[in-house]
């Protein structure tokens, strides 16, 4: 689709007041977004996993107000939350020419996560994915013609606005964001749910989340994207993505475990590296994210349980692992791999099956 597309040409229907309510969840990528351009677009295309469990709800109430400009209230877990107002008010002023009842309407944007906020897992990707499946549910009731095919590209392109990686939240799933020549559909502007074979193994994997660190990130993913454009490696590395989409086709279609562990942990590990050798460079892992990876490739070698890890922009540890092992990957967690986490806190997580609009 191309950016026009997403702009309206009628007038929208006058509607006073209401309220929308739509659940999205987390994702978790195996190759990653670390680098973008102008307009929220991507650097190089990225694949991840839909979550199940780690989810934002968001209830977005509206009412025409008499002047034209931007006017909105947020809440988190029921209370003001003021330090979400500047990335909301980017995300609005970005997405007006596709949104432009976002100007004649007061909104009350009221959020709550089932994660806790300062677990270090990225609420950007739900919350903002979460609040751009309200938009367009106000949007099908204000454009009633609305195609709802179109509209969920249409929260997915918005999402994208707001923060990259939350564009992979709307599908579930494997979601590929950003034009890879081997997958037909793929768009810098919006999320496509990966449209070729993708084996049984991968359908209900496991994500077990390992929160080594809850605090505040020292470098912002925003930050860490803009330190790319003047990076060394990063021609390089935007190869080695494109390179590792397509390897990973033929092993989502075939459940190839060791080639899948391979690349989701050299994934990881280069996303850190990057971070490490920009200028100024900087470091996410803790000690402990070191411990886990190390006693993760121990067990793994003992016991022959295909399990690997992939890493965010931060200290956490993602688990992943098919469903069949889970009893025994869980043990291993709880008895040795919870000493490494923050109040031994882990959250066990799935692939889920994207944003969904809620009756309210
Ligand atoms: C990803 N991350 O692919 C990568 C891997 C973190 C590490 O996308 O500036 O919050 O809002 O577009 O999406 C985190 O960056 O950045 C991210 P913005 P975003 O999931």
């Amino acid at each position: 689709m191309r950016v026009e597309e997403f702009i309206p040409t009628q007038q929208f229907k006058a509607i006073e007041n209401g309220t929308v309510c739509c659940t999205a969840p987390s994702n978790i990528a195996l190759v990653k977004y670390w680098g973008k351009k102008t307009h929220q677009i991507p650097a190089n295309p990225s694949i991840s996993f839909t979550l199940n469990n780690c989810k934002t709800t968001t209830i977005l109430k509206y009412k025409v107000k008499p002047s034209k400009g931007l006017s909105f209230e947020v809440f988190l877990e029921g209370k003001p939350k003021e330090d979400f107002k500047p990335k909301i008010q980017q995300f609005f002023e970005r997405i007006l020419i596709y949104a432009p009842y976002l100007e004649t309407h007061h909104f009350q944007i009221e959020t709550s996560n089932t994660f806790p906020h300062s677990s270090g897992i990225a609420s950007s990707a739900s919350g903002m994915s979460a609040l751009a499946m309200c938009l367009v549910q106000l949007e099908r009731l204000l454009y009633p013609d609305s195609d709802a095919a179109f509209l969920k590209h249409k929260a997915s392109f918005l999402a994208r606005l707001g923060s990259g990686s939350a564009c992979r939240s709307i599908e579930g799933g494997l979601v590929v964001w950003g034009k890879h020549k081997g997958i037909s559909g793929s768009s810098d502007l919006q999320g496509l749910k990966f449209p070729s074979e993708v084996h049984a193994v991968f359908q209900d994997y496991q994500d077990a989340i390992l929160l080594v660190d809850k605090g505040e990130k020292q470098v912002s993913s925003s930050v860490g994207h803009n330190l790319m454009h003047q990076h060394p490696f990063a021609t390089q590395r935007f190869e080695q993505a494109h390179a590792h989409l397509d390897q990973l086709i033929p092993i989502l279609k075939n459940g190839d475990l060791p080639s899948f562990i391979k690349i989701v942990e050299l994934e990881a590990l280069t996303l850190h590296a990057m971070m490490m050798c920009s200028d100024p460079y900087f470091i996410l892992m803790k000690p402990n994210t070191l411990e886990i990876i190390n006693a993760l490739w121990a067990f793994r070698k003992a016991s022959k349980i295909p399990v690997c890890f992939t890493l965010d922009a931060g200290a956490n540890v993602h688990v992943l692992h098919p469903k069949k092992y889970a009893s025994k990957v869980n043990e291993f967690i709880s008895i040795k791999l919870a000493n490494y986490c923050q109040n031994k806190h882990y959250i066990l997580d799935s692939v889920g099956k994207g944003a969904e609009s809620i009756e309210f």
